[in-house]
């Protein structure tokens, strides 16, 4: 004779079936409470694949590099910003998270890196929730590469290890990812979002193909009308600033005369020779206005520090082979630099401009120098001004922009640190 189990009793052993074979990460993801005391019987059947998918640990979520879908348990321990560089503290943003086996991990070749898409930053993202520091979490998403780094990818699914603070979304998995390293700018969903992610020489050639897109090259003749607008004076619309030496000066006072203003190349057109003929000539992410005499000083010369002091020009310092501007516009020196190395790559009938470590290059396609291009960028960081004119020549006059003027950490992103 069959024994006969009251169908509640029955009810208890699924229940406690499925909680033995279910990870939390998985049960607790199908609804708030007490999901297995409300599992439909047709459902325990699929315990057994529930079960298979039992979290990975850290080491070997990054054995398993194959791009499937996996659910990862780890600590949180810091958020990645390069390939082997992971931050602890003052994170830059919510963008990735670094987790490990150990609470305690400080070895990047331990950890996994993961994309936190942007449904998921603001409760998972570290400058947002520095407190995730430390914690277990669950994560499920694509094993694959990040930041060039054992990692995980359109990340679906975040929680507390064995919690019920489980989220999870249904939006596209096109999410575009950001610069790991990065700011945000309004543009990065529409103007750089093939970029956004993108590090190294990928990042360099794909800001190219955007920032050569759909560009309006003005003659030498219509700089001038541009510049007028482009480096107007923000307490005086008759007049525009003078780029190194800092000098209010009325807009119709423009041309060759001593103490007037002309069109400046800061990246010196001889490094390159590409003249006045409408281009890297003309471009006008690169052109500013200067005094007559203090744009003879400066000439060609290499960006560098040290000299001696120049006339005219108050903070501005010079010797035989370099110029160093005022330090307000030091960052703006080195993002031109940056701009006219990514923008000119040498596939329109002009050269390959890059910047170099050294001073002197002379009539080379390169400037100097590289490392001081880099400090300075760090250390005058973009302000009202500068982004001003890169919004006028994008709104009005090229329809480009400067990359770098939006994103600054875009130069270490492909030049280094
Ligand atoms: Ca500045
Ligand atoms: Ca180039």
């Amino acid at each position: 004779m069959p024994v006969v189990i009251p169908r509640r009793r029955i009810a208890a052993v699924i229940t406690g079936l499925a909680i033995a074979l279910v990870p939390p990460s998985l049960a607790l993801t199908s609804a708030a409470g007490s999901p297995a005391t409300t599992l439909p019987l047709p459902r325990v059947a699929a315990a057994p694949a529930l079960a298979a998918a039992a979290p990975l640990t850290v080491a070997q979520a990054i054995a398993s590099q194959t791009g499937q879908s996996a659910t990862v348990r780890g600590y949180v321990v810091g958020q990645p910003t390069a390939t082997s560089t992971v931050v602890r503290s003052s994170f830059p943003n919510d963008y990735a998270l670094a987790v490990a086996d150990s609470a305690s991990e400080t070895s990047t070749s331990k950890m996994l890196y993961v994309q936190i898409p942007s449904a998921f930053r603001s409760a998972w993202g570290l400058k947002s929730n520095p407190s995730l520091m430390g914690r277990q979490i669950d994560v499920t998403g694509a094993l694959s590469a990040y930041f060039s780094h054992p990692g995980m990818t359109s990340t679906s699914a975040f929680a507390f290890s064995g919690s019920s603070t489980t989220t999870t979304t249904t939006s596209p998995t096109s999410t575009t990812t950001p610069s790991p390293t990065g700011t945000t700018s309004p543009y990065d969903s529409t103007y750089y979002a093939s970029a956004v992610g993108k590090t190294g020489s990928a990042l360099h050639t794909e800001l190219h193909r955007i920032i050569s897109s759909g560009v309006t090259t003005l003659t030498y003749d219509q700089v001038w009308t541009a510049l007028k607008d482009t480096d107007q004076d923000p307490t005086n619309t008759n007049n525009v600033i003078e780029v190194y030496s800092g000098r209010s000066i009325a807009k119709s006072d423009n041309g060759g005369g001593v103490d007037q203003w002309n069109r400046e190349h800061v990246w010196a057109k001889s490094h390159g020779d590409f003249g006045t003929v409408n281009g890297p000539g003309t471009d006008v992410h690169h052109l500013r206005p200067e005094d007559v005499t203090v744009n003879s000083a400066r000439g060609n010369l290499d960006f560098d520090l040290g000299g001696s002091a120049i006339s005219q020009c108050t903070g501005c310092l010079g010797d035989a082979d370099s110029f160093e501007p005022r330090n307000a516009v030091k960052g703006d020196v080195a993002r031109m630099i940056f701009y006219m190395a990514v923008r000119w790559d040498g596939g329109d009938g002009f050269a390959d401009l890059e910047p170099n470590n050294q001073v002197a290059n002379g009539s080379a396609p390169a400037i100097g120098k590289m490392s001081v291009l880099k400090q300075w960028n760090l250390q005058d960081p973009p302000d009202a001004f500068e982004k001003r004119r890169n919004q006028v020549i994008f709104d009005t006059w090229q329809h480009n922009r400067n990359p770098f003027v939006d994103h600054p950490e875009w130069v270490t992103a492909i030049y280094g640190s």
